[in-house]
């Protein structure tokens, strides 16, 4: 008899059971809802070089783009390359945000900001002189289209050796403008100096035209279409991130594949 009294019956088990679920659910549920109040009413990030986020949420992203820099970056890690032949013979035309039209050759010089604050003023003769590296890879842009396309130029760590910009290559960040400071840039210095990463003048052979970035642009394989600046007018060197167009939209800062 007393066995009998102490075994839940089989209704009263499910019950139980029930009761437990909710709980545990419930409990679940308003924790989640809990973080999503902490989240969503906690202050937004102020304006600047990133935008748009919530300031907890912004340290958990700087934090993943740490954790992915880590785990998917390496300079021997090259982006796959495709045969000359692979390339597109017409190139997809973007946006052209400080690179309209065409820019008076005459008119154009790549200004480099030295840390002793001196500017190197250097004509695209000089920078066609330096060795040549040609790339046939696949462009992608943020926006879901890509494409594989022809560049060649200067290999940027071949720039800054030529230069003797090694001190400046010590830095964090490239930030690069176009000439009208309309479209700039920020660069992480692993990023820059990646071996396939050009000051590019060609595109399938030929001069780039107005539509491509000439005279100068960057081919930067590693990141997506966004950082890849078209008519380059300036290039400086620092610890903290230079101002970014896109980035100053919402959009990821290190905007890396
Ligand atoms: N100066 C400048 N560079 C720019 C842009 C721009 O608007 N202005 N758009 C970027 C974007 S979003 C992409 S996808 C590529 C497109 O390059 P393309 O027009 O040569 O295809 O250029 C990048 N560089
Ligand atoms: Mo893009």
């Amino acid at each position: 008899m007393k066995k009998l009294k102490k075994e839940l019956t089989v209704d009263q088990k499910i019950k139980r059971r029930n009761f437990l679920s909710f709980t545990v659910f419930g409990a679940l549920g308003a924790s989640a809802y809990g973080g999503w109040r902490w989240l969503y009413t906690s202050p937004e990030e102020t304006a600047g070089i990133t935008a748009g986020a919530h300031k907890p949420l912004r340290r958990a992203l700087n934090k993943t783009e740490i954790f992915f820099r880590r785990l998917t970056f390496n300079e021997s890690n090259l982006v796959k390359t495709y045969p000359r032949s692979m390339a597109a013979k017409v190139i997809r035309h973007n946006s052209d945000i400080g690179s309209e039209g065409k820019m008076p050759p005459d008119n154009w010089k790549l200004q480099v900001k030295r840390n002793s604050g001196e500017v190197l003023q250097i004509t695209l003769d000089e920078i066609m002189q330096l060795p040549k590296t040609e790339i046939t890879y696949d462009f992608k842009c943020v926006e879901g289209w890509d494409q594989i396309s022809h560049w060649a130029g200067v290999r940027f760590i071949d720039f800054i050796n030529h230069y003797n910009l090694q001190a400046e290559a010590k830095s964090q960040y490239v930030g690069m403008e176009t000439p009208d400071q309309q479209y700039y840039v920020g660069l992480d210095m692993p990023s820059a100096l990646h071996p396939q990463t050009l000051l590019a003048y060609q595109m399938n052979d030929e001069l780039l035209n107005g539509n491509h970035g000439q005279p100068l642009r960057l081919i930067i394989p590693v990141k997506y279409g966004i950082k890849n600046l078209k008519r380059i007018g300036t290039i400086t060197f620092s610890n903290t991130r230079p101002k970014d167009y896109w980035a100053e939209q919402g959009y990821d800062y290190y905007s890396g594949l």
